[in-house]
C-alpha cells in the first residue's frame, strides 16, 4: 500500500508589484486611481465626523484603511462594471459612482470642482446613509443596504456573505442577456467562512459567471483574527477548492489591486468563469465605531500602526509623483476638488455647527410612507382578462392532472418569453426532474432548465439576483421544508428587498415548493411553508387547488412582479381537471374563489382540503358556503369575499391541512373578529393538524394532517352551538 498526493491544478498566485510597474502608469490612468480613492477616504471621514455627532441612526462601518483595494480595483476595471458588498461598503459605493461617472476626458486635476453628477450622487449617497427622502433609496436602506443600479451598486447586504448569492444571479443574468459587463462582489474575512460564501463560488464555478470575488481581508470580524476562525489559514484554499483561479495582492497599494483587477478582468474575458482577489488591508477603527480596535484589546497599537505607515494616501501621492505620472500639486488639486464636494453634500445634509449640528429636518422621509411598496401594485395585470372555468366552451377544455399541468403551463409560457429559465435539483436530469414536473423541458429549453447542487440556499439567492437584473427565475424546490435552508435568501433577501430599497427594483422570482402530505417523508421534509412565508410581506402565496388553478396561478405568478411561492401538494399531483387548451388564462391574485353555495355555515379553506369540505359538506346535506382562499398573503386575503359569505351564514371554520403551529388560520381569525364580529353568531373555529410535524409512521403522519373527520366534527359542532342539526 502506498499514499500519493493529490494535486490541486487551480492556480493560486501572490502579485508582487515591482518599482518599475509605477512608471508604466499612464498619467489618465493615475488620476482615475487617486480620484477614486481620494473619494472614498474623504467621504468616509464625513461619515465618521456624523457618527461622533451622533447623526448616523445605526452602525456606520468605516472603511478607513482599506479603502485603497477597492479603488484600486474599480479604477482597473470597465464603468459599466456592477458590484454589490457587504454591511461595510461605503468606499466601495463612492469608489464605483465615481468611476461610473468619469467621463474619458475628465481631468480632476485641472477643474476644481467635480462634475454635477458625482456631486449629486455623493450627496444622495450621504442622504441615504443618514436615512433621508433623497437617499438612493429613499432613506430604507441606509448605510448597509446601499443601492444605484444606474450606477452599477446592485445592492449591499448586511447580512454577513448574504450577498454572494444574489452576486451570482447578477453574473447570470447578464451572461444569459449575453452582455459583457462584470460582477464584483465584495466581502471580508469573516465571510468567508459562510456556506452562502462557498455555494455561490461553487455556482459561480459551475455556471462560468462572470464573476469577481473580492475578498477584503482586514484580518478581523468584529473582534475574531482570521486565526481564531479557521484552522486553514491560507484563505485562497477555499476559491481553490471550487476550481476558481485566485490572487493575493497588498490592499494598501492601489497600483497593484489595479494590476490584479486587470488580470482578473482578462481571466474572466478569456477563460470565462470567476477568478478571486484577496486584498490584504486594515481598517483603522473598530467595527463601527471611530475609535481604533486595540482600545478593546484584540490587536495592538503597535500593530496598528505599522498598517498606518502603509497608507495609500502618502504612497500614492508621492510613488505617482515619484514617478512622472502625477505631480504633487495636482494630487493635492484632486484632493481640494473632492473635499470641497463632500463638505457640499454635508452641508446639503447637515444644519448647524458644532455640538448643535443636526440632520435638516425637512429632510426626513414621512413616516407615513412606511408600509409604502412592500409589493408592487400589481398594474401589470392591467388589461389582463381572467377567467373560471366555466367561462370556457367544453371544446376548449382538456383533461389534464396537476402534474401535468405545471410542465405544460411552464413549456408554454417559456415559449413565449425568454427570460424565463428553471432552477433546482434534478430539473434537468431524467426527462423533468424527481417527479416530473419539468417534464419534456430540458430537450426543448437546453440551457434554461438548469440542474443545481444541493445548495438551495445558494440557488434561491441566485435567483434572486438573477429577478432583480431582469429575468424571470422559476425556482423548484424539492421537498417544502428545504426552504428552511434557504431562509436567507428567500426570506430576509427577496422578500425584502423592493421595499428595502426604496421600491427601486423588483425580484419577480417564482418559487415551486412541493408539500408532501401523506408521503410518509417525515418531519423535516413536509412542512406547509405558507405559514412562514405569511409572515413577509414581500412575498405572494398562491395555493392552487385544482389543475385548473394551477395553470391559472402560475400564469399570475410569471407575470407578477414580486416574489410568488406556489404551493404543491404532492396529494394533487394525480388528480385531474378540465384546463383550457391554450393554457392562456390568468386567476387574479388575491381573489378568492367560492366553490360551493350555501346557508347554514362557511367554510373558508385551501390546497388539498377544498375537495375534502366539498365531499364533507355534501355527505352531511349540503348547504355550507365553500371558499377556496386561492391567495394565502396575509396582506392578499379576499376579505370581500369572506364577509359577504359571514354576513350570509354568521358561523365560519377555517380549514387546512397543516399542523397547528404552521397554519395561518389564526391570523384570518384574528382580521375576520376584527372585520365581521358583528356578524358572527359564534366564534370563529378553525381546523388544522395537530402540533407534532407529520412524522414518518404512517399512523402518526394521518393523526399530524388535518382529515375529512376533523372537517365533519367542526361542521357539526358549529351547527349544534348554534342549535341546529347537521
Ligand atoms: C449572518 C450575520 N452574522 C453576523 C453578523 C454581525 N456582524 C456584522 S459585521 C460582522 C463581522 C464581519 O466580518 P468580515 O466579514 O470580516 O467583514 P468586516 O467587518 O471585517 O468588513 C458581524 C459578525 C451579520 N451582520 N450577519
Amino acid at each position: 500500500m502506498k499514499f500519493e498526493n493529490i494535486n490541486n491544478e487551480v492556480t493560486m498566485q501572490t502579485l508582487k508589484l515591482e518599482e518599475g510597474d509605477w512608471a508604466s502608469l499612464d498619467a489618465a490612468d493615475a488620476k482615475r486611481m487617486v480620484t477614486l480613492f481620494l473619494s472614498a477616504r474623504r467621504f468616509e471621514e464625513s461619515i465618521l465626523q456624523l457618527d461622533k455627532l451622533k447623526l448616523v441612526h445605526g452602525p456606520a462601518h468605516s472603511s478607513i484603511g482599506q479603502e485603497g483595494g477597492a479603488a484600486g480595483c474599480l479604477a482597473g476595471l470597465p464603468r459599466d462594471t456592477m458590484i454589490n458588498g457587504t454591511h461595510r461598503a461605503h468606499h466601495q459605493c463612492v469608489a464605483k459612482m465615481i468611476n461610473a461617472l468619469y467621463d474619458d476626458g475628465f481631468d480632476p486635476s485641472t477643474s476644481s470642482r467635480l462634475p454635477e453628477a458625482m456631486r449629486t450622487e455623493l450627496g444622495h449617497l450621504m442622504a441615504e446613509i443618514l436615512g433621508l427622502r433623497d437617499g438612493w433609496s429613499g432613506g430604507r436602506g441606509g448605510s448597509m443596504h446601499l443601492r444605484r443600479e444606474e450606477l452599477g451598486i446592485m445592492g449591499t447586504n448586511a447580512i454577513v456573505a448574504g450577498g454572494l448569492p444574489i452576486a451570482c444571479g447578477h453574473a447570470f443574468a447578464e451572461k444569459a442577456k449575453g452582455g459583457d459587463a462584470v460582477m464584483v462582489s465584495f466581502f471580508g474575512d469573516g465571510a468567508l467562512h459562510q456556506g452562502a460564501t462557498h455555494e455561490a463560488m461553487n455556482l459561480a464555478a459551475l455556471y462560468e459567471l462572470p464573476l469577481i470575488f473580492f475578498l477584503e481581508n482586514n484580518r478581523y470580524a468584529v473582534s475574531m483574527s482570521v486565526a481564531q476562525s479557521t484552522r486553514e489559514q491560507e484563505l485562497l484554499t477555499r476559491p481553490q477548492a471550487h476550481g476558481i483561479p485566485s490572487i493575493r495582492v497588498d490592499g494598501m497599494n492601489p497600483l497593484s489591486v489595479w494590476h490584479a483587477a486587470n488580470w482578473a478582468l482578462q481571466q474572466v474575458r478569456e477563460q470565462g468563469g470567476p477568478v478571486f482577489i484577496q486584498a490584504d488591508v486594515y481598517r483603522y477603527y473598530h467595527q463601527s465605531s471611530a475609535i481604533p480596535g486595540s482600545a478593546f484589546g484584540y490587536r495592538t497599537k503597535q500593530e496598528e500602526e505599522s498598517w498606518r505607515v502603509r497608507d495609500p494616501y502618502d504612497l500614492l501621492r508621492n510613488k505617482l509623483n515619484e514617478h512622472g505620472s502625477l505631480a504633487t500639486e495636482q494630487f493635492d488639486a484632486i484632493d481640494n476638488a473632492i473635499s470641497e464636494a463632500v463638505a457640499a453634500a454635508y452641508e446639503s445634509c447637515i444644519e448647524g455647527k458644532g455640538s448643535s449640528s443636526r440632520i435638516r429636518p425637512e429632510l426626513w422621509p414621512d413616516p407615513e410612507t412606511v408600509d409604502n411598496g412592500l409589493t408592487g401594485d400589481l398594474s401589470e395585470f392591467e388589461g389582463v382578462q381572467f377567467t373560471e372555468v366555466e367561462d370556457y366552451a367544453k371544446e376548449d377544455l382538456e383533461e389534464m392532472t396537476l402534474i401535468e399541468a405545471m410542465s405544460r403551463v411552464m413549456g408554454a409560457r417559456m415559449r413565449e418569453d425568454e427570460s424565463i429559465y428553471v432552477f433546482g435539483e434534478d430539473v434537468a436530469n431524467m426527462g423533468g426532474g424527481t417527479v416530473g414536473a419539468t417534464k419534456g423541458l430540458p430537450a426543448e429549453f437546453p440551457g434554461r432548465i438548469v440542474n443545481t447542487p444541493i445548495t438551495e440556499n445558494g440557488f434561491c439567492g441566485l435567483a434572486a439576483g438573477a429577478a432583480a437584473s431582469g429575468l424571470k427565475p422559476i425556482v423548484e424546490l424539492m421537498y417544502s421544508d428545504f426552504f428552511l435552508v434557504a431562509g436567507d435568501q428567500l426570506l430576509n433577501q427577496a422578500g425584502k428587498m423592493r421595499h428595502l430599497f426604496g421600491g427601486t427594483l423588483s425580484v419577480p422570482l417564482v418559487l415551486r415548493s412541493r408539500i408532501p402530505g401523506h408521503e410518509g417523508y417525515g418531519s423535516q421534509h413536509s412542512m406547509d411553508p405558507a405559514g412562514v412565508f405569511a409572515l413577509f410581506p414581500g412575498w405572494r402565496i398562491l395555493a392552487p387547488s385544482t389543475a385548473f388553478d394551477y395553470v391559472g396561478l402560475m400564469n399570475s405568478a410569471l407575470r407578477c412582479q414580486d416574489p410568488v411561492l406556489i404551493l404543491e401538494p404532492q396529494e394533487l399531483h394525480r388528480s385531474k381537471a378540465l384546463v383550457p387548451k391554450n393554457l392562456d388564462h390568468f386567476i387574479p391574485i388575491g381573489q378568492a374563489h367560492k366553490v360551493a353555495e350555501g346557508d347554514r355555515l362557511t367554510l373558508l379553506t385551501t390546497l388539498t382540503m377544498v375537495e375534502t369540505c366539498r365531499q364533507v359538506a355534501a355527505k352531511l346535506g349540503g348547504g355550507v358556503d365553500i371558499v377556496d382562499l386561492r391567495t394565502l398573503s396575509l396582506r392578499d386575503i379576499d376579505y370581500e369575499t369572506i364577509g359577504e359569505s359571514i354576513r350570509k351564514t354568521g358561523k365560519v371554520a377555517i380549514v387546512e391541512q397543516t399542523t397547528r403551529g404552521a397554519s395561518i388560520g389564526s391570523h384570518i381569525a384574528d382580521e375576520i373578529q376584527r372585520r365581521f364580529f358583528d356578524y358572527l353568531d359564534q366564534p370563529v373555529k378553525r381546523v388544522t393538524g395537530g402540533w407534532a410535524p407529520p412524522t414518518v409512521s404512517k399512523v402518526l403522519e394521518d393523526a399530524a394532517l388535518a382529515n375529512e373527520h376533523d372537517v365533519e366534527a367542526v361542521i357539526r359542532e358549529m351547527l349544534a352551538d348554534s342549535g341546529l342539526a347537521a
